[in-house]
């Protein structure tokens, strides 16, 4: 713990700023939560103690409190205005509990979310990692806008609501969505990874059974975040620490979006293993460096090694998660959204155009909030 210093500042809060939560409630390892608006400042440094007070754009490292002196969490606060601070906490359901309670207790109420579209882009383009994710997110309010007129014919107007119910992929964009690399041990699993990664973040050996943990790491692919999960090499062994791994692999493999499976390219034809890996999968072969290209068999190639087929294994990827055709018009981004482009598909299933009509409009801005 850094020395807490003597930022704690008791005296009287005139103003009660909105606390926000950012993350979705009981996911990930670190919850995201916002304060902000007049009095920000002097409700955290009630709760919040740190050596430093942040400046406007910096971070600070600091114990937060309750009312009573009892240390609820370790946090990361991030000034990101004169009165608007984002504080990073961690996730797990009781903790956030304890975060929000003292935090109230410091004098803040809680916020509603966003329910228009234009703050919810706002909200959005401050988690954006990419410029494709920004460009996109840019370009909602006026694609909504077109997407809010439902067509006359019930036909068309459903395939409307489809193509909007498609988009929701867009959320790759924004959450990084997770892909776990699959193969025979000495594939070249924890190669590709770093090679995607841009630097070494998995051990690479040439003993087979190098890698036992699920080792995690945040790669932009093609625009898209992507959690790239790397993990033991499947087989049978004796070794019951290598078996754990092989297990954590396999549950990690069940829970993520996609698999990324590689093959040793030096092998001939396809491994007997491979058709049981769960759909969807992309299959890659690797070390092209060591294969002639005479010799190759079809597919995808890459060599992490050299970075041969790397920006095509991106963009297929990206392509994978996130096809480009869903992503050309409006898109859903926020549950909020989602739950309004439902309803407007159950209308017109009850062919109730009008009642469609009104459930898409709230998109732009929920009736009596916002
Ligand atoms: N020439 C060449 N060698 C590679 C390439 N990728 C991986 N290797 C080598 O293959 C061996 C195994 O690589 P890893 O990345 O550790 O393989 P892994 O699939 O993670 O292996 P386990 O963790 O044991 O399951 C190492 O000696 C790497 O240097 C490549 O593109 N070209
Ligand atoms: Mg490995």
């Amino acid at each position: 713990m850094p020395d807490l210093g003597s930022s704690a500042y008791l005296g009287p809060v005139n103003a009660t700023p909105e606390l926000q939560l950012l993350t979705a409630e009981g996911a990930g390892g670190v919850a995201l939560l916002r304060i902000s608006g007049a009095g920000a400042s002097a409700v955290l440094r009630r709760a919040f103690l740190s050596g430093r007070w942040p400046e406007v754009g910096e971070v600070a490292y600091g114990e937060l409190q309750d009312l009573a002196g009892a240390r609820v969490d370790d946090v990361l606060v991030t000034r990101v205005g004169e009165e608007r601070y984002e504080l990073g906490c961690h996730a797990g359901p009781a903790v956030q509990r304890r975060v929000l309670a003292a935090l109230q207790a410091a004098g803040a109420r809680p916020g509603s979310p966003p329910a228009t579209l234009a703050d919810e882009v706002e909200e959005a383009l401050g988690r954006a990692l990419s410029e494709r994710a920004c460009r996109l997110l840019l370009a909602q309010p006026e694609l909504w806008e077109r997407a809010l007129e439902l067509p006359g014919d019930l036909d068309a107007a459903r395939a409307q609501v489809a193509a909007l119910e498609r988009s929701a992929v867009s959320r790759r964009l924004l959450e990084p969505c997770q892909v776990a690399l699959r193969g025979a041990p000495n594939a070249g699993k924890s190669s590709l990874l770093n090679a995607l990664v841009g630097r070494t973040r998995a051990v690479v050996s040439d003993a087979p059974g190098t890698t036992r943990d699920a080792v995690r790491a945040l790669a932009l692919v093609d625009g898209l975040p992507v959690l790239l999960v790397d993990t033991a090499g499947d087989r049978d062994t004796g070794d019951a620490l290598e078996r754990a791994g092989i297990e954590r692999a396999r549950r990690a493999s069940r829970s993520a979006a996609l698999r990324l499976v590689v093959v040793d390219g030096r092998e001939q034809g396809d491994p007997s293993w491979l058709h049981d890996e769960a759909e969807p999968r992309l299959v890659v072969r690797s070390k092209a460096d060591l294969v002639a290209p005479e010799a190759r068999a079809p597919g995808r190639w890459v060599s992490a090694l050299e970075g041969e087929g790397l920006a095509e294994l991106a963009q297929t990827l990206a392509e994978q998660l996130a096809p480009e055709e869903c992503l050309g018009g409006a898109c859903v981004f926020t549950d909020r959204q989602a739950g309004w482009v439902r309803r407007a598909a159950a209308a017109l299933e009850a062919e109730d155009l009008a009642a469609a009509r009104r459930a898409l409009l709230q998109v732009r801005e929920e009736a009596g909030r916002g």
